[in-house]
């Protein structure tokens, strides 16, 4: 081993500890969703047959909602008819990996943002409330509204200070797929951005059985640092709605149903987003729904930076279906952290003093280490070894969740950085899914405000 790995690893060991009692604390941050539980509550429950204030409740509850997996949906309340939204821009520690954790912004303890749902024709109010070290706006990007609610600091509005509040306000009246974000680039780096989907009046046909939101996003923290360098150009983090796999948790379908997926892009690297073992088609951009005729299979979606993607597929396959950004160095992660060396030729690698040094990191973290890749006897003799040996870290209780029930053992020892899996499931084994999910489901601030 040489010297720079054993150093990083010693320094990871201590870095981990350090992190202990924080991460046990932090691990409540990614609030669990519900997930397919409101399509079932809509498949019990035809929602063109509910009553207007039944309706109403149904929105605020999520029943007719996208999910965005480990990130909480932002609850409103009506004044009048009109729907009020609130959102503090504040520093959040986010934990991004078992043994990572880093000081990103966000608002309201979320880094992305909590997803904002309307409907097409709403009118809606948005109070931010500014709890960063510095001034901050908010963009509503992509949508239609008068110029003074454009959320460009000089131009549009005065910049919000600290401690400030300010108050948008406007009448939506397209469907689709946006996004909020601070309108400062170095501060949409550090997290400052979140889901803004506008639910047509009249529901999309072919309709969907399931709906997920994905944030795609790239972060560069050197070695022992928990604050991204919003400076850099080179990526060693790399998550979906701020976490990477394993932790990124399994979107679930059930099989023969339909499923949406929306894309969300923000911030400094494009990104092909690949579906297994299916073809689907793109419905809509950030500018909307697309009409039919454009529809073509594929099965790799290049999300653009500032661009949101929406695909649609028939889950006729069942299985555990990767998704994940097909960029190599985004399907992993810590290129910095852990690849030091690996980029350099080193002849001194060996089975052995990798398991040592990884033992080191794996003290630091609740997990027992596993390598479930095997290695040929000459390894040590062949130009460029190694390359994805030893990289593999199985870590399926840290990642455990009822998303995650059934997987096969060492699951995540083949996820890592941007990636993300759909689990299309028969009838039996998605119900006892969901139940599982409602067994240890705690309630979300949206549900306990609403009572649902
Ligand atoms: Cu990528």
């Amino acid at each position: 081993m040489s010297e720079t790995r054993r150093a990083f690893f010693q320094q990871t060991a201590a870095f981990g500890a350090g992190l202990l009692g924080l991460s046990q604390y932090l691990a409540a941050s990614p609030v669990p969703q519900q997930g397919d539980l409101a399509t079932d509550a809509r498949r019990k429950k035809g929602a063109s047959s509910m009553k207007p204030a039944e309706a109403q409740s149904a929105i605020l509850s999520k029943s007719l909602s996208m999910v965005t997996p480990d990130v909480p949906d932002l609850p409103c309340e009506l004044d009048g008819k009109v729907k009020v939204f609130k959102l503090i821009a504040e520093p959040v520690k986010r934990r991004i990996s078992p043994f990572k954790t880093i000081d990103a912004w966000g608002y309201n303890g979320s880094s992305p943002g909590p997803t904002i749902q309307v409907r097409q024709g709403d009118r809606v109010r948005v109070v931010i409330e500014n709890r960063l070290p510095e001034s901050t706006s908010m963009h509503w990007h992509g949508l239609e509204i008068p110029i003074e609610q454009d959320g460009v600091p000089f131009i549009s509005q005065k910049p919000i200070a600290p401690g400030e509040k300010y108050t948008y306000e406007f009448a939506v009246h397209q469907e689709g797929t946006f996004f909020y974000h601070a309108h400062s680039a170095m501060q949409e780096m550090m997290g400052l951005i979140g889901f803004f989907v506008a639910h047509p009046e009249a529901e999309h046909s072919p309709r969907v059985d399931h709906d997920y939101g994905l944030v795609l996003q790239e972060w560069a923290v050197l070695p022992n640092n928990t604050v991204p360098n919003t400076a850099a150009m080179e990526y060693n983090w790399l998550t979906f709605n701020g976490v990477c796999a394993p932790l990124t948790t399994p979107l679930l379908a059930r099989l023969g149903s339909r499923v949406r997926l929306r894309f969300l892009n923000i911030g400094m690297d494009h990104h092909p987003v690949h579906l297994h073992g299916n073809q689907f088609v793109v419905t809509g951009t950030e500018g909307g729904r697309s009409p039919e005729s454009t529809w073509y299979p594929m099965n790799t979606v290049l999300v653009g930076v500032a661009q949101a993607r929406v695909v649609e597929f028939e889950a006729k396959y069942p299985g555990a279906w990767m998704i994940h950004c097909h960029l190599p160095h985004h399907m992993m992660n810590s290129m910095m952290d852990l690849l030091r060396d690996r980029q350099i030729q080193t002849a001194d690698q060996t089975e052995m003093k990798a398991m040592k040094q990884m033992e080191t990191l794996a003290k630091s973290v609740p997990f027992e280490h596993v390598h479930p890749s095997p290695v040929a006897i000459n390894a040590q003799s062949v130009p460029g070894f190694p390359q994805d040996a030893f990289m593999e870290m199985a870590m399926d209780e840290l990642a455990e969740k009822p998303e995650t029930f059934g997987l096969p053992k060492n699951w995540s020892a083949g996820m890592m950085g941007m990636m993300t899996m759909i689990r299309v499931l028969p009838e039996k084994e998605y119900d006892e899914i969901v139940a599982r999910k409602r067994a240890q489901k705690r309630p979300t601030e949206s549900e306990a405000l609403h009572g649902a």
